[in-house]
């Protein structure tokens, strides 16, 4: 935090430096409609500026088409049949920050050092265009140089061939990575040694996959786009579509004509969720959209294992008033374990802490519990409003209570539906990206390759960090994102990376994580997806799997931002090569081979993951093909019961100390993840800046603050350690009392490294206690 404070003195005083300028701020009322003309004319100015008119037109035509490229952005699934423009706002601006025609090449980095980088923001940085050459910053330099990438790979060769022991590397990956990439990934890093491979996931929806693995044996939602659009009643809880997944909405609106019920579960009035426009129907837009949520319950934060157990309790005293009628009695008999002590804590469920968690009314909730209980088909969706919170494995297994009760899995119209974030991140995990991969994974990989993979479990995001810090690990080598700025405790994250040996990004812009170096640092600059991957044998394709299991090929078209690029798998087979020659017990491999056509690792991955058999052919099927999902497929739960677990959770909500709010740190509509498009919130009515805090006008009155003053969040935890945001203005908004909302990732410095979600040691980026201490002056 002594940094934040520092930077952000450099930003007021130098105006030199490119930063965000917050006198520009400017608030407006909240919109009341998503997407529609306004919409796509907004995506394609920001696409026509980055890109130009014909490399635009030409890039949109191919994006999420069955030969085109898959969509950089987030993981929602295309659709079967597809429109010619089957992308959203966001993914056009996703597919433009990767398209840019504006480069960051050696001449950028002679200019600027390393050290005048670390006060430029991420908006800033990523602006600069993309990366073009592997980057080099040696001991006690101050600027990066271009190096060759025989050079580049020979460094991170040597220094992981020093380590003491392999343990010492951390080996993170984001999602955007390509199944074929993530899985040559995993095997050069088990073949070094270790399974130190936390991933993006930790931090996402981790939450999801120890709740729904306990219960239902699988980690992955149990929906296709169908059975949302069947659905009789859609619970879409902690998540903005609008902003995150706006094609969602098309699947949810098809879902409103029909009838079905939307029930929107969300501190905040996410206006997605209230009225959508389909850009792709004139008609719709011209009538000013459908109404999407029916009901909308302005749930507290962390309130939602309470809404849950009290939906359970509702069903169980109408099942017990008409004996029958409500739950699934077959199916409970056959398929679940655990029902009576279930209902024996429904019974106990005290209405009036319910109400203190969820600051609804019993009567809200009862309202809301008739639509599940005339629903035989519930979907219930959520993302990061449910993942990160303290309790949020136990929350997570309270949902499929709920569910299950009804006989709600694997039925068609009726599941969980995890929505998944990054393109490709559930496709990861798939391939081995995982600290603690099941034993039948490694048992697999070991035949295939003729090797002993480690089988101690490796460091996730949480403990990585830890161990960087305390000097356990060494190497950090950072597949695609942004790791500086993404993980919790900034201050304590950066320093950890900066007591690293060596740091190496994999990437194709610059951001903080490139100017946060170890003692020396290497920039790796990469393919995307939107370009051409001409290797020994040809272009090649990659493939990824979505939020829904659906497995499909992506081939990108454009022309490389340099020729200097390589793609994720010749980086990785020719580091695989340097690290691996001559190592005993290392896998056997011809990762020349691999690198020349990858087809032959989609062969090897065909033999080592279930579902994958005739692999190449199904990529060739319109839309792909779906991966097995047992509970889905045939009602079958691979737990250790042999059944779907229903289980007791006590019920825990948050609660802060008097003159305290609970913070939610969120994602504005400008955005993707650290990425920043640009400066507005335009559905939330913020433009021109990002340092807001969103306070219910009750609590700014009680406080003693005024709308529009400039405060500084400061955490507080148990460690007694001071991690303070500075300088943001309190804007008075539609919350629940107590609830306060700012933007990711300038709130990260406030989440404490241990304060984490048990069971999945997710941080709990959605429940941080804070306080709001007025700056004595502000020059803005
Ligand atoms: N354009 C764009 N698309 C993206 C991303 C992006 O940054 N930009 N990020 C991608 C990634 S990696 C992810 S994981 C997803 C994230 O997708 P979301 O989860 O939609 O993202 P957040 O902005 O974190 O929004 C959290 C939502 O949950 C609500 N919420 C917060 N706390 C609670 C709670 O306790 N209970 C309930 N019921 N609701 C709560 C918030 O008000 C907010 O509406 O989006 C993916 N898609
Ligand atoms: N406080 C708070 N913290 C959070 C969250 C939150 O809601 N609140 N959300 C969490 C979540 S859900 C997630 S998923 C994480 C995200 O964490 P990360 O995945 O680590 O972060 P991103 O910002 O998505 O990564 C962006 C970078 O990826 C690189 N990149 C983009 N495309 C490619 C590509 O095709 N290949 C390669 N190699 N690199 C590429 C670019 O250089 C870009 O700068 O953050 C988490 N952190
Ligand atoms: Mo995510």
């Amino acid at each position: 935090m002594v940094k934040e404070l520092h930077d952000h003195r450099d930003h007021d005083g130098d105006r030199r430096v490119p930063q965000t300028d917050e006198s520009a701020l400017h608030i407006a009322t909240p919109s009341r409609r998503a997407a529609g003309v306004p919409g796509v004319t907004h995506a394609l100015d920001h696409t026509l500026t980055e890109l130009g008119p014909v490399r635009t037109a030409r890039t949109l035509a191919r994006l999420n088409q069955n030969h085109g490229f898959d969509c950089p952005g987030c993981a929602w699934p295309d659709p079967e049949h597809r429109s010619p423009a089957e992308f959203c706002e966001n993914g056009a601006k996703a597919v433009a920050e990767e398209a840019t025609r504006a480069v960051a090449g050696p001449a950028f980095f002679a200019e600027h050092s390393v050290e005048e980088l670390r006060a430029w923001d991420d908006h800033s940085l990523g602006k600069q265009g993309r990366l073009t050459h592997p980057m080099l910053l040696d001991t006690g330099a101050t600027h990066y140089r271009p190096v060759s990438w025989d050079e580049a790979l020979d460094v991170v060769a040597s220094e992981l061939l020093a380590l003491r022991t392999p343990d010492e590397a951390i080996f993170y990956t984001s999602g955007r990575t390509s199944n074929e990439a993530a899985f040559a990934y995993q095997l050069l890093v088990r073949g070094f040694g270790t399974n130190n491979l936390p991933d993006c996931s930790n931090m996402c929806h981790e939450s999801s996959g120890s709740a729904l693995t306990e219960t239902i044996g699988i980690g992955k939602g149990s929906v296709s786009l169908a059975d949302v659009a069947a659905a009789d009643v859609i619970v879409v809880a902690g998540q903005n579509p609008g902003t995150n997944h706006p094609r969602m909405l098309s699947t949810l609106e098809k879902a409103a004509r029909r009838g079905a019920r939307i029930i929107a579960v969300n501190p905040l009035r996410e206006v997605g969720l209230e009225k959508f426009a389909n850009p792709q129907e004139p008609l719709s837009i011209a009538r000013g959209g459908t109404t999407l949520a029916t009901d909308h319950l302005q749930i507290r934060l962390g309130g939602d294992q309470a809404l849950f157990q009290a939906w359970g309790r509702v069903l169980l005293e109408a099942e017990e008033a008409a004996p029958g009628t409500v739950f699934d009695h077959e199916f409970l008999r056959s398929s679940t374990h655990g029902l009576e002590p279930y209902l024996e804590h429904l019974r106990a469920l005290n209405w009036a802490e319910v109400e203190t968690a969820t600051g609804l009314t019993q009567a809200e909730i009862r309202t809301t519990a008739e639509a599940l209980l005339g629903s035989r088909r519930t979907v219930v969706c959520w993302a990061m409003g449910l993942t990160q919170h303290p309790h949020s494995v136990a929350m997570l297994r309270d949902v499929v209570n709920v569910l299950l009760l009804q006989g709600n899995i694997g039925r068609p119209g009726a599941g969980v539906c995890p929505v998944r974030g990054h393109s490709n991140v559930q496709g990861d995990r798939t391939m081995g990206i995982f600290e603690r991969m099941p034993e039948a994974f490694h048992d697999a990989i070991d035949a295939e390759f003729d090797f002993a993979s480690p089988r101690e479990h490796g460091l996730d995001t949480v403990g990585a960090i830890g161990a960087m810090r305390d000097g356990a690990a060494q190497v950090f080598v950072g597949m695609g994102g942004n790791f500086a700025k993404a993980s919790p405790d900034t201050a304590v994250t950066e320093a950890a990376l900066q007591r690293m040996r060596l740091t190496v990004h994999v990437s194709t812009k610059p951001n903080r994580s490139h100017v946060t170096t170890g003692r020396r640092a290497l920039i790796l600059p990469t393919l995307g997806r939107t370009e051409t991957d001409a290797q020994a044998s040809g272009p090649q394709r990659v493939s990824v799997e979505d939020s829904m299991s659906m497995v499909h090929a992506s081939r990108g078209r454009l022309d490389p931002a340099s020729e200097h690029l390589r793609s994720e798998v010749w980086i990785l087979t020719r580091l695989a090569e340097k690290v691996l020659a001559g190592r005993p017990g290392a896998p056997v491999v011809d990762w020349a081979a691999w690198r020349a056509d990858y087809r032959l690792i989609r062969s090897a991955i065909s033999r080592v993951v279930p579902g994958f058999a005739d692999y190449e052919a199904r990529l060739d099927l319109p839309g792909g093909f779906v991966l097995p999902h047992p509970p889905r497929d045939e009602r079958r739960f691979a737990t250790p019961s042999g059944r779907a677990e229903i289980t007791v959770n006590e019920l825990v909500y948050p609660r802060v100390k008097p003159g305290r709010l609970l913070l939610q740190t969120l994602r504005s509509h400008d955005q993707f993840n650290t990425t920043i498009y640009g400066l507005d919130d335009r559905y939330r009515g913020i433009h021109g800046g990002r340092r807001v805090v969103f306070v219910h006008p009750d609590d700014i009155a009680s406080l003693g603050l005024a709308d529009g003053q400039v405060v500084d969040l400061v955490s507080e935890w148990t460690d007694g350690v001071e991690r303070r945001a500075e300088a943001f203005r309190v804007v008075a908004y539609d919350t629940p009392r107590g609830c306060a909302a700012a933007y990711y990732p300038e709130t990260n410095v406030l989440v404490p490294l241990d304060s984490f979600a048990k069971g999945s040691r997710t941080p709990t980026s959605k429940s941080v206690e804070v306080r709001l201490e007025v700056r004595a002056a502000v020059t803005a």
